[in-house]
């Protein structure tokens, strides 16, 4: 046995770890290190249980071809991937590169050398049909950026900001939330607290993360829209606003005044659920009592309905109350690997950049970046036409498990003429492929951490860690750029990756890969290599530099779409407990909600977690139990408009009565499902044919309307609960 330090691949603050190898290399036993610049010893049970899911049955150690009575067998991988381009080759020919698309989830969005190889290939087909988990989360953020215009330098840093808020967001669970810290949070928290910030919290549940806050405002969900107007006019009417910044830099403080009046305390406090005091507590909190720090939304709020408003209005905290560094701070994380570019005083005036290029024969949504909308995906291989989506790659997402409307994303897969899953698992996705091509695991592979998410550190930290452990005995499994560049190797492609031309005669390795990720890094690719910790790579330190002579870019906090999106939430008439939704009445809203021992649909194969988690429960508070006369531990049928599903229901006294919470990631494929083996799919209850979001495409996710039903217990009653069961499913 012998001891190596690594970062763990499974989630965004890749803990520094200590693991354990056997003489084989295998990974046996994962423990947090101490000695790891951003997470101290942190480490959760998913990275302590590396082991159990790196050498989980259901691992798939080569590569695997559909059989025409369903079942897989082994195939090498170049004749996989001679079988693949073939077919690749035809359907490109005789329907055009536009029907050859593909998808990234968090599989490859963390995975460094892997992740740029998917949009290059895309893109050399001449194929748009780039999608990602982006469009299917916090895409609200560019939308706001596109809308309203973005500050060139960035918000206050944590390090000396005395506040902040955030709407849905639960970074001491998730680990994520782009306005905390996600290293090692719940420590970070205490160190922020103990130097004097303050924390606002607005959540339907008293989350891990509220339980810091200084304002607590538990509203109903799917009210963030009403609740930040509301905030907006307090701070407005009470002259609370940073006056000056608003008169420089925005350019309709009049239209945003006007657009938010109808906002009073009194009406947002009856519509939303909290006190008019406690909204009240929070605006002179966030814009009098503190100077600076943000505010942010996290899931909650970007997968309920009018996500982008919402954001929008969010974002409009921070601008009317000036949240942002100004000339001559010290920008504390410029990045390591990201090109540095330039920080200025001043605004990029909103660019509506889907309104320009490519336009989806869906519902015409343009596109974010280069990325069409997962809200679409399935439509664009159903929906018949010439360049319908007919050979489809998914690159480390579990496409059936988490995509919303698990049966019409399930029966898009069953279409196509070709599914190529590439992902170390036999999952959801994985049964319904033509090809299996599975990967390595995190440490089976040399990386970096991921540049995507740099700027969520809070200091420029960088860190490489080559391969450690052996890939397991027998194995024929492959780095993921490998399989890509294959594939473009046998289509006579030319890939551009991560914005560099390959010279597609030399064949790269994992490291030469990383090395043109971090081409931008103040020190050379070797230097971060060299440091086994990785390290804080300052650099030449960088301020904010004033603004371009002449430069007019300004706010447009309340344009005519955003005005108009807001008048409609005023027109709704919301009775709560009679919610209506496409026609149908409903007394709770179910929202999403993440829970410490799973990411997504992963790591439910681990029996440590399996025995702490048996299944998604659906939690409610102990008054809504009683309500529905179910104990805890009992069972009951949730229907949407869209679909129904079983739960076991959990008593959860941080729960908003009225509301129901769920994780997704659970379940199995429809019709397919054993509750008491799959736990349940959400996905079933959402909708991508309807109530999806302007520009973006985001389905609703949180805030679903749905009705609850006891399913009987007892004696004599099981018998019938799981014919039930298996017929909801
Ligand atoms: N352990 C673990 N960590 C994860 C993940 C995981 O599955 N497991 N997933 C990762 C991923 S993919 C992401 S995107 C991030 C997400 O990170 P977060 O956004 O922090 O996600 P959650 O922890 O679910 O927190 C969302 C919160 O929103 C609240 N909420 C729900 N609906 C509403 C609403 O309408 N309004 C308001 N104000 N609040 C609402 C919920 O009660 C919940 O507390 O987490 C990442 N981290
Ligand atoms: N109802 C509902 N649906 C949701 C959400 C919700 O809150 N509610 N959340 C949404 C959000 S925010 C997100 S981000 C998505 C998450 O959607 P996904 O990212 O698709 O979800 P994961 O289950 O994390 O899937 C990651 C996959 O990558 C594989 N993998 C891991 N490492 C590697 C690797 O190195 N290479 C490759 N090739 N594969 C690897 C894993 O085995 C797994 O199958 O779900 C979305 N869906
Ligand atoms: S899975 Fe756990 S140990 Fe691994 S990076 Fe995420 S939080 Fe850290
Ligand atoms: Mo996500």
């Amino acid at each position: 046995m012998r001891e190596v330090k690594s970062f763990c691949r499974f989630c965004l603050p890749f803990c520094g770890t200590t693991v354990t190898l056997d003489e084989s290399g295998k990974v046996h036993k994962v423990r947090g290190d101490r000695d790891d610049l951003m997470t101290k010893g942190y480490a959760c049970i998913k990275g302590l249980e590396a082991s159990a899911a790196y050498y989980a049955k259901d691992r798939v150690l080569q590569p695997l071809k559909r059989q025409p009575d369903g079942s897989f067998a082994p195939i090498d991988l170049e004749t996989a991937l001679d079988e693949i381009a073939g077919k690749i080759r035809e359907i490109a020919a005789q329907h055009g590169g536009e029907s050859i698309g593909g998808f990234r989830g968090s599989g490859s969005l963390l995975n460094a050398s892997g992740t740029s190889m998917l949009p290059a290939f895309l893109t050399a087909l001449g194929s748009h049909k780039h999608f990602t988990t982006f469009t299917i989360d916090q895409s609200a953020k560019a939308v706001t950026m596109g809308r309203m215009g973005f500050w060139n330098a960035p918000r206050h840093p944590l390090h000396d900001s005395d506040v902040r808020m955030m709407f849905g967001a639960n970074p001491l669970v998730s680990l994520t939330t782009s306005n905390f810290d996600m290293t090692n949070p719940t420590k970070r928290m205490k160190e922020a607290r103990a130097r004097g910030m303050k924390l606002i919290i607005i959540d339907p549940r008293r989350t891990e993360t509220a339980q810091y806050a200084d304002v607590f405002l538990q509203p109903y969900p799917g009210e963030d829209p009403t609740i930040a107007a509301g905030l907006i006019r307090i701070i407005l009417s009470e002259g609370w606003e940073d006056a000056d910044f608003c008169a420089r830099h925005v350019a309709d403080m009049d239209g945003l005044r006007a657009a938010v009046d109808p906002f009073t305390p009194d009406y947002v406090a009856q519509r939303a659920g909290v006190g008019a005091a406690d909204l009240r507590a929070a605006a002179h909190l966030f814009a009098v009592e503190c100077k600076r720090g943000s505010a942010a939304a996290g899931t909650g709020p970007s997968m309920s309905p009018h996500s982008n408003l919402s954001d929008h209005l969010i974002e409009t905290l921070n601008v009317i109350c000036g949240r942002y560094q100004r000339e001559g701070e010290h920008v504390i994380n410029p990045g390591v690997l990201r090109a540095r570019e330039p920080k200025r005083a001043q605004v990029v005036p909103a660019g509506r950049w889907w309104d320009h290029g490519f336009k989806s024969r869906i519902g015409g949504y343009g596109m974010i970046g280069d990325e069409m909308m997962a809200g679409i995906m399935a439509d664009e291989i159903l929906e018949p036409g010439e360049d319908r989506v007919r050979c489809f790659i998914s690159h480390g997402s579990n496409l059936a498990n988490i995509m919303p409307d698990q049966r019409k994303t399930v029966r898009a897969l069953q279409s196509l003429d070709l599914l190529v899953n590439i992902d170390p698992f036999m999952n959801e996705t994985s049964r319904l492929a033509h090809y299996i091509l599975p990967t390595k695991m995190g440490y089976e592979r040399a990386d970096l951490t991921m540049f995507y998410y740099e700027s969520l550190y809070t200091q420029p930290y960088a860190r490489y860690t080559p391969a450690i452990a052996a890939v397991p005995e027998g194995s024929e499994i492959v780095d993921d750029w490998e399989i890509f560049w294959g594939l473009a190797k046998r289509l006579g492609l030319e890939l551009t990756y991560d914005g560099v031309p390959l010279d597609m005669s030399e064949t790269p390795t994992t490291d030469s890969l990383l090395a043109i990720v971090a081409r931008h890094a103040p020190v050379p690719f070797e230097a971060i290599k060299a440091q086994e910790l990785g390290g804080i790579f300052e650099g030449e330190l960088q301020y904010v530099e004033p603004a371009q002579e002449g430069h007019e870019g300004r706010f447009s906090l309340m344009p005519e779409d955003v005005r108009d999106e807001l008048q409609q939430v005023l027109a709704e008439r919301t009775t709560h407990g009679a919610y209506r939704s496409n026609g149908k009445s409903f007394t709770h809203l179910l929202t999403a909600r993440r829970i410490r021992d799973v990411q997504n649909s992963v790591h439910r194969n681990v029996p440590a977690i399996r025995k702490r988690m048996p299944f998604n429960y659906a939690y409610l508070h102990p008054d809504d139990l009683a309500a529905l006369g179910v104990d805890d531990g009992g069972r009951i049928e949730i229907s949407s408009d869209a679909g129904a599903i079983p739960a076991e229901v959990k008593a959860d006294e941080t729960v908003r009565p009225g509301v129901i919470q769920m994780t997704h990631g659970w379940g199995s494929l429809p019709g397919k499902t054993d509750y008491d083996r799959d736990g349940a799919n959400t996905g079933l209850l959402i909708s991508t044919d309807r109530d999806l979001e302007p520009i973006n495409a985001m389905p609703r996710m949180s805030s679903v309307p749905v009705n609850l039903r006891a399913l009987q217990t007892g004696a004599g009653a099981a018998r019938e609960t799981h014919a039930r069961i298996v017929e909801v499913q």
